[in-house]
């Protein structure tokens, strides 16, 4: 294969061309944002020729393609991710270097393409980079939100949502495809006709129509040639049913359906592991699934005539329910437009979906009133109907006079659409995201789904991307490793493993410290300029980075800074290390708990930050925005990763990776992928506190867990909550945290006081913080967990995953690209 042979003077030349044909400027008089434009419209000018190479080998070599159908991609900047991917980073960043450009600055002029929410966007992402990077033909489906995911401003410590609008300089990496548009329907009605040949055809009229236009987006294979595509859809208004309407004398219908395809793709809902169940919300879903299983479906018949071998060329993997209407969409088109009969439209569909869940969490489980299911999509929620009258026959008939069974597990029931149970009904294939959490699925959640079905339940644990998270985000790092082991480790992680043997040589450590010590000025320097606090690179860096949730429990982390507080004012001089709290986190916007709980954490911050009293033992500073581009200097200059969710409830988490495999010891729960990294690195490179999913499952089943037991018998843990009411951290509104109190003690306020146990688990964490405390003063036992904690993250490459996805869902065929 024929590398990219990169042409440093040719390289220059085009980007000043660029600024010269976009902006009609010199270099010298561009801005910082017209540069970035510049310079990535010339990386786009290599990936285009990829990208045409690639579609002509798909052509060609015919593999089967999975489509990734998700509502959420959360991209992060693309710059420089696709210049490593070519190969091409450090030339052109020696290359701006000579002619006096920065290209740290210039890739900071890119907007985060933000259209997710956290980690199951994200892995979206990094599923999509390995699919290229290992040669696979892929496209993932999702909505080009005009505002995703909220800028978040700290103001006086509270959170504000301050509107992101990622598109306005326009975005280099987008082709529009108006050529591949399509309409999508909604509301009306259904009228069955019977046609001369006796059939009956369903045909929904009266409906109001928007035009869905695909925007491509290149996916870059590592040093292969291969570019994927990313199709996100925007939606514009059927231009000629203005005319008709108003011919019609209907004007209303007209302005509805403008502002329909106007509202559709506005906004991200910026919920996670939370369901709004928004009417908004579901027109999303179908109209992205609809455009995308019409576009897949064109493609194939473009190459193949026989729409019953579907399930040899294409399946569609569904990212959580929230695109599982595709299964009604495509019975709705191989029935309605295809003309087959039920059973083969059924046998077809059955064979071309499968599904991932991602959470346990109740509130996330999506079930859609039918009043709003059936009045937005009358023909489709037909077809679950008829799902729904067919998989009851079938669950009486393996289960016989067990009503439970059919209570439990329809689709329709109690006027809802329950749309796992639909993936679940439909698919051939349920996957869980962690060891743990599929087990969980199979005994507790989906065990009656697992009793009918055991065939289709398997694991799939996730997994990150290395080149974003270790070869763009700390390079220096990933220069270390190569150095000592070579490069194959870039496209193989399992190769990390030979990193082992330096564990315990002593210039290793040394220069292993000394890297995450340049990691951490580079982060204090970003927390002087953003929150104007200076914190000690010398000190532990503590680090919890993921959206806010109560069952990831940030306020066990901030009430025991508190605590700490409370004895280090109590015991001047004990012994302590010097450590520095990092937190960031997004709140969903209407989450009260979530929010206040930022409001907690800056308030603090404010006031131990400040009290000279403690020499600066103690700093907590709050990450403002916490998104991918920050969030890979973090991992870089973490040494402590906190992963403490309460055990059974994160489904895997992927930021404990991402750290693990930038040498971060991970202080957590026995939960989601958690135990899988302890596996693999050693309970002794690890700091494991905290409940059991067991024991938490079984308190929950006997609901014999009392927190007030532990605030009346622990002294620290009834002070440190007492702060929370007394005015300490808030003098002008002690009432202030009143609601995060109750939260933990009061039954009258939650249905269960401290539901996520976190005083259950204060005393083991405590305890664990000590050994993270006495184990960082052992500098090189210190250094030989965390290169160990590298050495060992192999198994969490997204190369990993998407090979037991191919292997065992997709079976999909390599491709080669020939250029
Ligand atoms: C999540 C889980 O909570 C995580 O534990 C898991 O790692 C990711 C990816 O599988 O999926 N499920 C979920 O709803 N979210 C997750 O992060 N939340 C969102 O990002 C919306």
């Amino acid at each position: 294969m024929k590398e990219n042979v990169f042409n440093k003077e040719a390289f220059i030349e085009d980007v000043k061309e660029n600024v010269k044909n976009l902006y009609r400027k010199t270099l010298d008089e561009a801005s910082q944002q017209e540069i970035f434009q510049a310079v990535s419209y010339t990386v786009k000018d290599v990936i285009i020729d990829d990208w045409l190479a690639t579609q002509k080998a798909f052509d060609k070599q015919d593999p089967k393609m999975v489509y990734y159908m998700s509502m959420e991609f959360l991209m992060g900047r693309a710059l420089g991710n696709n210049m490593i991917n070519l190969k091409m980073y450090k030339e052109v960043k020696e290359a701006l270097e000579e002619i006096g450009l920065n290209l740290d600055e210039i890739e900071d002029q890119e907007p985060d393409p933000a259209l997710g929410n956290g980690g199951l966007g994200r892995l979206a992402a990094c599923f999509m980079e390995s699919l290229a990077t290992l040669g696979y033909a892929a496209y993932g489906c999702g909505i080009r939100y005009r505002y995703g995911m909220f800028k978040q401003k700290i103001k006086d410590g509270f959170q504000v949502e301050v509107p992101d609008n990622w598109l306005k300089n326009g975005y280099p990496f987008e082709l529009r495809r108006p050529e591949y548009s399509y309409e999508v329907k909604f509301g009306g009605y259904v009228r069955a006709e019977v046609t001369e040949e006796g059939k009956t055809r369903f045909i929904q009229e009266n409906y109001q129509s928007v035009l869905a236009v695909p925007y491509d987006m290149p996916i870059v294979g590592y040093g292969n040639h291969v570019v994927d595509t990313l199709m996100i859809w925007d939606a514009e208004p059927m231009e000629c049913f203005e005319l008709d309407s108003f011919d019609k004398g209907d004007y209303h219908k007209a302005v509805e359906q403008e502002n329909l395809a106007r509202n559709l793709v506005e906004v991200l809902y910026p919920n996670d592991n939370h369901i709004a169940g928004k009417e908004l919300r579901l027109k999303q879903q179908y109209f992205f699934v609809s455009a995308s299983v019409q576009r897949a479906l064109a493609r194939y018949k473009k190459h193949h005539d026989d729409i019953h071998k579907l399930p040899e060329k294409v399946t569609f993997q569904l990212n959580d329910t929230h695109p599982t209407v595709a299964v009604a969409e495509l019975m709705r088109i191989l029935l309605d437009e295809e003309g087959l009969s039920w059973d083969e439209a059924w046998e077809i569909t059955t064979k071309t979906c499968a599904y991932t869940n991602h959470t346990i969490m109740a509130e996330a489980l999506e079930k859609w009133p039918i009043e709003i299911f059936s009045r937005l999509l009358p023909r489709i929620y037909q077809i679950v109907e008829e799902i729904n009258r067919r998989f009851i026959l079938q669950i009486q008939a393996e289960f016989p006079g067990d009503n439970g069974k059919v209570a439990r597990m329809a689709i329709v029931y109690d006027g809802q659409v329950k749309m796992a149970h639909l993936a679940i009904a439909a698919g051939y294939s349920v996957n869980g995201v962690a060891k743990l959490h599929t087990e969980i699925l199979k005994n507790e959640q989906l065990h009656d789904f697992y009793e009918l079905f055991p065939q289709k339940f398997n694991n799939k644990t996730n997994g990150i991307t290395q080149r974003r998270f270790l070869m763009h985000g700390d390079p220096l790092l990933a220069d270390w490793v190569s150095e000592h082991i070579g490069n194959d480790w870039i496209t193989n992680l399992a190769h990390i493993e030979k990193l082992a043997i330096y564990a315990t040589d002593k210039k290793a450590q040394q220069e292993f410290m000394n890297i995450k010590y340049q990691n951490k000025l580079r982060l204090a320097k970003y927390i002087k300029e953003h929150n104007g606090i200076e914190v000690d690179p010398r000190s532990i860096f503590d680090v919890q980075v993921k959206r806010l949730h109560e069952y990831k429990r940030q306020l066990l982390n901030i009430l025991h800074v508190m605590y700490l507080y409370n004895e280090l004012k109590e015991h001047p001089d004990m012994d302590f290390y010097p450590r520095t709290f990092i937190f960031g986190a997004k709140a969903a916007a209407g989450y009260k708990n979530a929010k206040l709980t930022i409001k907690l954490i800056n308030n603090v911050a404010d006031v131990i930050n400040n009290d000279r009293s403690i020499n600066g033992k103690i700093k907590v500073v709050f990450i403002e925005d916490y998104r991918v581009s920050i969030a890979e200097w973090i991992f870089a200059a973490a040494d402590v990763s906190e992963q403490i969710s309460t055990a059974s409830k994160e489904a895997s988490g992927t930021g404990n990776m991402k750290f693990m495999l930038n040498g971060a010891l991970t202080l957590g729960t026995m939960d989601g992928a958690n135990v899988e990294i302890v596996e693999e690195v050693g309970k002794e490179n690890a700091f494991i506190f905290g409940m059991s999913s067991d024991e938490v499952i079984a308190h929950e089943r006997n609901r014999d867990y009392d927190p007030m037991q532990i605030f009346n018998s622990d002294q620290d843990i009834r002070k440190v909550l007492m702060q929370l009411i007394n005015g300490f951290y808030s003098p002008n509104d002690p009432e202030l945290f009143r609601d995060l109190y109750n939260s933990l003690l009061n039954t009258q306020c939650t249905q269960f006081a401290d539901t996520y146990f976190i005083l259950k688990d204060f005393r083991s964490y405590a305890e664990a913080q000590k050994r993270v405390m006495e184990a960082y003063k052992d500098e090189e036992g210190w250094a030989k967990s965390a290169i160990l904690n590298i050495a060992h993250a192999g198994k969490f490459s997204s190369d990993r995953t998407i090979q037991e996805y191919v292997d065992d869902i997709w079976h999909l065929d390599k491709i080669t690209v020939e250029v």
